[in-house]
């Protein structure tokens, strides 16, 4: 440590004030933060006690360029790093959703939540090499990890591709590293163990730190992690001479030398030599407990607490600097109070901040009824009067008391009285001109909102010529996709069995061949880390298509997709996206694990992630050509019984853009709207063709993707037509024939045009049987969808349509 290169003794010195002086900050911040939740300006706070100086010597070696996968933990990095000043601290411990303040979260998140933006205003991307970047934070542990890999594995892309080594403001030459922390208790989760597996295997450069401070909330390491040691189980993992594998280093975290001594040796190792390094920072502390919500007094013993007392690490590292000759107690004691001072106006100041927007909006509506010139009597009794004078009262105003004040007095404002009008008029006008504003605070960007967004791509349809031959369904994905390889030189496609066999229906047969085994790529069993592995790329500008082999099983990646990836948008306000696109196949295969059509278990987790719903591989590749042309997080599930079925090759693949939101009319009727997706359109048109026989004159309408559900209203003008509607599809009933009815009837108001109960058309409860008759009797069929709409038209017209039972 004091033979630190290139540094004179004194600026050696000042530096390891400096650091000292920023751990005392922090620690303040700590502190305040704590006593701003118990005195009822703040929610709730968890903050990076006892963690400081490992973090300022991790801090070190954290350079522009960098990634941060981390979790709550890691304020005194973000610190260190310029991500956060102390006023920000503040701003997201009260929830400013100032979008001018940089809080990193909008407001939206727990405090202590991070992220750097990845992109400008208009959707461009930043120069990511000239800056520090940190992803955007989850709150369930482990979460980090998965989103970690990807983050590693694009420096080791960047250092592999040689001829992506022009997009300098992306990476230089792949030398950055992806920095990830996580608690000693969440080791105890898969997505941990899944990470670290992968990141050896792949050998990317992800320098992963475990803070170990002994416990999860009250249960401690011994019933967490075997032997009670996580470096010690990961041994396995460990490198040694003629393998690959993952270095394992150990500190103590009150250690400031020995820690500064450690991370410079493993992240030098780790950036140069792309392997994977985790730092084992044990004999951490907890001086302020796990979070606000509970003391640590009721779990933790005597003895512990004497022992993280005389752990703690900024008294530790006080005494060291002292036996070192560094500086003097005066010294010392000087930065100590500065820093505490500093903590203190920076409340003072984002508090200010968070409340002078409040306060004003509050007195603009107390001046409305100030200047009101009566009362509003009800009873003898000034409502008006008494809920203005309670909202005056309120110590620290939040918007919600504002808005529920206008709200009330806007029912009592009486009806006889000759000033009602003005009042009233001047109630509403502030209501409207108050409400877009704070909705948008916590409604908004929950998709791309910058002209890249996907729902601003230009359609372009297929073209069929006289030359459009009939081919199997997988060689026009294939030949799409081989276009889009060629002409997206950011694009990478990855998942079990893509790479060498070209995917499990061949839809990539050959390609890997052709555009090397970087693009198309074979991956580990691993659902929740391939789709974080495409988070990683996303967030860093990459183009991925992560491939989940078989829909059903997207259910071990859901964690990830739901929590992270389909709220990263929205919980950075717009300034971050990962527009990652996952390849999966479903419908209509057979047994419980492969009947492939749970879409309820999507539609409802993963908002903030558009779901493609195509009926045959022309749709298919037609919505890979629109994601590729903006800048989404989407959803693409393939029919798999579509691979082998022809279709015409359109002449323009990798072209033609399938817009998203637009559902087909694929036969017109006036009798009946038959609303449906995917592979059960195909039954669909069994039956409608069924039905014609009878004289039922059916309207079949493909959705094409339930996110976004029919933007311009096509279902809406069908049943205006048709005053009849069925839902149908594979899900579980309730499921999401229950959503597109709901987003039908209710969201475009069709009921009004209603002549017959609205009916939905599903598979069973329980989960699809095997083979052809457990297919045939728990999915829905033609037969099905025939009786169905038949038994629709004999209620209507019994004698046109006599009963067939
Ligand atoms: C998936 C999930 N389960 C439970 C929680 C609640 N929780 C938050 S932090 C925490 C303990 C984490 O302990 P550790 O990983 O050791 O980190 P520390 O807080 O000690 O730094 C728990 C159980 C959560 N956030 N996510
Ligand atoms: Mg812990």
């Amino acid at each position: 440590m004091e033979e630190e290169e290139g540094l004179s003794f004194e600026e050696f010195r000042l530096r390891v004030l400096q650091d000292y002086r920023l751990a005392w900050l922090s620690r303040q911040l700590s502190i305040l933060g704590r006593k701003e939740v118990l005195n009822g300006r703040a929610k709730f706070g968890i903050f990076g006690d006892g963690k400081e100086i490992a973090q300022l010597a991790l801090a070190r070696q954290f350079r522009e360029g960098d990634w941060r996968s981390g979790y709550y933990r890691d304020q005194t990095w973000m610190l260190a790093a310029g991500i956060i000043t102390p006023e920000d601290f503040f701003h997201q411990l009260y929830g400013n959703t100032n979008p001018e303040l940089q809080t990193g979260n909008g407001g939206v998140s727990f405090n202590n939540h991070f992220s750097t933006p990845n992109i400008h205003p208009d959707g461009s991307w930043r120069d990511l090499t000239s800056q520090k970047n940190s992803s955007a934070d989850i709150s369930p542990t482990a979460g980090q990890m998965p989103r970690l890999l990807g983050l590693a594995y694009t420096s080791k892309l960047f250092r592999e591709i040689r001829e992506w080594q022009t997009y300098t403001s992306l990476s230089r030459q792949g030398n950055e590293v992806a920095f990830g922390t996580i608690g000693d208790a969440s080791t105890s989760e898969g997505h941990f163990w899944e990470t670290l597996n992968a990141a050896g295997v792949l050998q990317v450069p992800m320098a992963l730190t475990v803070f170990d401070d002994g416990y999860g909330i009250s249960v401690p390491r011994s019933s967490q992690t075997t032997k009670g040691n996580i470096s010690e189980v990961l041994k396995g993992f460990e490198r040694d001479d003629d393998q690959t594998g993952i270095v394992i280093f150990r500190g103590k975290g009150w250690d400031y030398p020995g820690l500064c001594r450690m991370y410079e040796e493993g992240i030098r190792l780790c950036r140069e030599e792309h392997v994977p390094v985790l730092f084992h920072v044990d004999e951490m502390t907890q001086p302020l407990g796990h979070s606000t919500s509970g003391s640590h007094e009721r779990y933790k013993s005597k003895e512990r607490l004497r022992w993280e007392e005389e752990h703690d690490p900024i008294p530790k590292m006080r005494a060291w600097i002292l036996a070192k000759g560094l500086a003097d107690d005066r010294e010392l004691t000087t930065l100590e109070e500065e820093a505490a001072e500093e903590a203190r106006q920076a409340r003072r100041k984002a508090w200010k901040d968070f409340q002078q927007p409040i306060l004003e909006l509050r007195d603009s509506l107390i001046r409305i009824i100030d200047n009101r010139s009566c009362m509003c009597r009800h009873d003898h009794v000034d409502k008006v009067g008494i809920i203005t004078d309670r909202l005056k009262r309120i110590p620290s105003t939040v918007r919600k008391d504002v808005f529920s004040a206008a709200r009330q007095i806007l029912r009592w404002v009486c009806a006889d009285c000759p000033m009602r009008e003005s009042l009233q008029r001047d109630l509403v006008q502030w209501i409207e001109e108050n409400t877009h504003d704070a909705w948008r605070r916590y409604n908004a960007h929950l998709y791309n909102e910058t002209p890249t967004s996907v729902l601003q791509v230009e359609p372009l349809p297929p073209d069929f010529d006289e030359e459009s031959e009939k081919v199997p369904g997988r060689m026009i994905l294939r030949d799409n996709f081989d276009r889009l390889l060629e002409q997206y030189p950011l694009l990478t496609i990855f998942g079990e069995d893509v790479g060498r066999i070209g995917g499990v229906n061949q839809a990539l047969e050959g390609l890997q061949k052709k555009y090397g085994h970087w693009r198309v790529t074979d991956t580990g069993i691993r659902e929740a880390t391939i789709v974080g592995q495409g988070i990683g790329m996303a967030l860093r500008g990459l183009r991925p298509i992560a491939e989940i082999q078989y829909f059903d099983y997207l259910l071990y990646a859901l964690q990830t997709i739901s929590d992270d990836l389909a709220t990263t948008t929205y919980r950075t306000r717009g300034t971050m996206i990962a527009p990652l696109i996952i390849r999966t196949r479903g419908h209509r295969l057979e047994g419980i694990w492969h009947s492939g059509s749970p879409l309820s278990m999507v539609i409802n987790s993963i908002r903030g992630v558009y779901v493609c719903v195509p009926r045959d591989m022309t749709r298919a590749a037609g919505f890979y050509n629109t994601l590729l042309a903006g800048q989404d997080p989407a959803l693409v599930i393939e029919p798999l019984n579509g691979y082998r079925i022809r279709e015409r090759r359109p002449a323009n693949l990798g072209v033609y853009r399938i817009p998203l939101g637009v559902p087909e009319v694929l036969n017109e009727g006036n009798d009946l709207t038959l609303v449906t997706y995917g592979s059960c359109v195909r039954i669909a048109s069994e039956a409608v063709e069924r039905l014609e026989e009878f004289g039922i004159s059916v309207e079949l309408i493909d959705v094409q993707t339930l996110i976004p559900f029919d933007l311009p209203g096509i279902i809406l003008e069908s049943l205006k037509k048709t005053s009849r509607i069925l839902f149908f599809d594979e899900d579980v009933p309730g499921g999401a024939t229950a959503y597109m009815m709901q987003k039908v009837l209710e969201e475009q108001a069709g009921w009004q045009w209603l002549d017959s109960q609205p009916r939905t058309l599903t598979a069973r409860e329980h989960r699809p049987a095997y083979g052809t008759d457990g297919d045939y009797f728990s999915n829905p069929n033609a037969e099905d969808v025939f009786d169905t709409v038949y038994e629709m038209m004999h209620e209507a017209d019994p004698e046109k349509f006599p009963d067939l039972f």
